[in-house]
C-alpha cells in the first residue's frame, strides 16, 4: 500500500504572545511520534514564528521541535518544507542540518495517483495585503542584511513584537473566510490538479470546486488540525481526536 502523506502548517512555535506554546509543542511532538514509519510529512509554513539564519547562532526555543523532527527522520519519515511567511529564512538550516527537502510555493507533487498543488497560502485571498507587504520586506536583501547586523537577541524581540500584529484578533471570522475562499475559487482554477492545499488561513476548511478541491489545513494556535492523504482520499482532521487526550 502507498505510504500515508501528512500535512501540517501554522504551528507558530515560539510565538511569545500566543498562549499555549507548551501545549502546542507537546501535542505536535505526540502527533509526530504517532505518524507511520516511512510516511512523508509536508510542512506548509509558519512552523516557526521567527527564525533568522546565522552561521553559528540558532534560536534555542526550537530545540525540542528540531529533535522531534530528527527522530521522525530516523523512522524514515521524509520531511518536505514549503515556505511560510514567518519562517522563510530557516530553509538553509533545515536543508543543511536536518536534510529537509525545501520546495517552492505552488509546487505540484503526486502521491497515490493524486496530484496536489501545495502553497503556504499567503496573498491568495482578498485583503491579504499585509502579508504581501511583509513578504516584500523580508525578501529584501538590503533589509535582511541590516537586520542581521543587529544583535540577534534584540532582533528576536523586535520580530516577536512585529509578528504580534498578524495575530488572531485581525483575522476575519470563519464565515467570512469561507466566503473569501469561494470568491477566490470563482476566479482561479486549479483544475490541472486534484487538490489545492494551503495553510496560512488558519481556518480548517475543505471544499470541492468542480474537478479540484480546496483544502485549508487550519492551524495549531486556535485549532489543532492537520491533513492527510490516505488511500487516495484527502482529509483535514483534529489531531486531538486521533491521540489520547
Ligand atoms: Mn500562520
Amino acid at each position: 500500500m502507498d505510504p500515508v502523506i501528512h500535512f501540517a502548517s501554522d504551528t507558530h512555535f515560539g510565538a511569545g504572545s500566543v498562549p499555549g506554546q507548551k501545549r502546542r509543542v507537546e501535542l505536535f511532538l505526540r502527533w509526530l511520534s504517532a505518524l507511520e514509519n516511512g510516511s512523508t510529512l509536508y510542512l506548509l509554513g509558519d512552523i516557526f514564528d521567527f527564525w533568522l539564519d546565522y552561521p553559528s547562532y540558532m534560536p534555542k526555543e526550537h530545540m525540542e521541535i528540531l529533535y522531534g523532527l530528527k527522530k521522525a527522520q530516523e523512522r524514515d519519515i521524509r520531511l518536505r518544507f514549503v515556505g511560510g511567511n514567518h519562517d522563510i529564512w530557516c530553509g538553509d538550516f533545515l536543508r543543511g542540518s536536518l536534510d529537509v527537502d525545501i520546495l517552492p510555493n505552488g509546487v505540484v507533487v503526486e502521491h497515490q495517483g493524486q496530484r496536489l498543488r501545495l502553497h503556504h497560502g499567503d496573498g491568495l485571498l482578498a485583503g491579504d495585503t499585509y502579508y504581501k507587504a511583509f513578504r516584500g520586506v523580508v525578501r529584501n536583501r538590503v533589509l535582511v542584511f541590516l537586520a542581521k547586523s543587529l544583535h540577534p537577541e534584540l532582533l528576536h524581540r523586535f520580530a516577536h513584537a512585529l509578528s504580534h500584529h498578524s495575530r488572531e484578533k485581525d483575522r476575519p471570522d470563519s464565515q467570512r473566510i469561507v466566503a473569501m475562499i469561494r470568491e477566490y475559487a470563482s476566479s482561479h482554477s486549479h483544475a490541472d490538479v486534484d487538490h489545492f492545499v494551503v495553510g496560512h488561513i488558519h481556518t480548517p476548511h475543505q471544499e470541492k470546486f468542480g474537478a479540484w478541491t480546496f483544502h485549508c489545513l487550519g492551524d495549531w494556535v486556535t485549532h489543532s488540525t492537520a491533513g492527510e492523504l490516505r488511500d487516495g482520499r484527502f482529509s483535514v482532521y483534529d489531531v486531538r481526536d486521533r491521540l489520547d487526550r
